[in-house]
C-alpha cells in the first residue's frame, strides 16, 4: 500500500483589484485592467491530481516548491517564477503552456502564443520566440534555487494559459525545432489572465 505524504501543501492564493477595493483601499481609475495573480506550491506525484506534479522526481523531487507571480497592466504582462528545491547547477527550460497539468506531460498542451501559427507543432522562430511566448528558462543554483523573469507587450487571452511547464533543457531558438525544451519534467496549474 502506498501512503502519500501527509506534508504537501498548496497555498493558491488570487489578489485582484476587487479583493483590495473590498479592503477598502482607494483604487486608481488607470488601474481597473491590473491584474496580481500568485500561485505557490510543493510538487506531488504526477497521478495526484494537484496543482503542481512532477514527472520527474530525481530532477523536480515532490517536496520542491515553486511559486509564480503575474503582474499585468493595460498592455502589458510580466511573469515571474521561483523554484527551490530542484537538481542543483542544472538548466531547466521554461514555459507557459494553453493547458491545465494533468498524469501526463503533454497534457497541457502546447505553448501559449500571442499570435498564434497556423502551423502546429509550433517550431517556426516567427512565432516560437520568447517575445510571442512566454520564456523563463532558468539555471538553478547550488541550492537547487532558481528564477526567472519575462516581459511581454501584450496580455494574455483569458483562459488560453493555464500552467507553466518545466522542461529538460533551455529552449532552442533555431529553425525547425524553436520553442523546443525536451521533455516535460514537471507542471504547475497557474490561471493566468
Ligand atoms: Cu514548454
Amino acid at each position: 500500500m502506498v501512503t502519500r505524504p501527509s506534508t504537501v501543501r498548496i497555498a493558491a492564493v488570487t489578489v485582484g483589484a476587487t479583493v483590495f477595493a473590498t479592503l477598502g483601499w482607494v483604487q486608481p481609475a488607470a488601474a481597473q485592467d491590473d491584474v496580481w495573480v500568485v500561485r505557490t506550491a510543493e510538487f506531488s506525484a504526477a497521478d495526484s491530481g494537484e496543482d503542481a506534479v512532477t514527472y520527474a522526481p530525481g530532477l523536480v523531487p515532490e517536496d520542491a516548491r515553486i511559486a509564480v507571480v503575474e503582474s499585468a497592466a493595460a498592455d502589458s504582462t510580466k511573469v515571474v517564477v521561483a523554484v527551490h528545491g530542484l537538481e542543483k547547477n542544472r538548466m531547466f527550460g521554461v514555459h507557459v503552456h494553453t493547458g491545465k497539468c494533468g498524469a501526463k506531460g503533454d497534457d497541457a498542451g502546447p505553448h501559449y502564443q500571442d499570435k498564434k501559427d497556423p502551423e502546429t507543432p509550433s517550431v517556426d522562430p516567427q512565432y516560437a520566440n520568447r517575445k510571442n511566448e512566454v520564456w523563463l528558462d532558468m539555471t538553478t543554483d547550488d541550492g537547487g534555487s532558481g528564477g526567472a523573469t519575462a516581459e511581454q507587450q501584450w496580455r494574455f487571452r483569458k483562459g488560453e494559459a493555464q500552467s507553466v511547464i518545466l522542461h529538460e533543457h533551455h529552449t532552442s531558438t533555431k529553425d525547425g525545432e524553436a520553442g523546443t525544451a525536451g521533455d516535460r519534467l514537471a507542471c504547475f496549474n497557474v490561471p493566468f489572465e
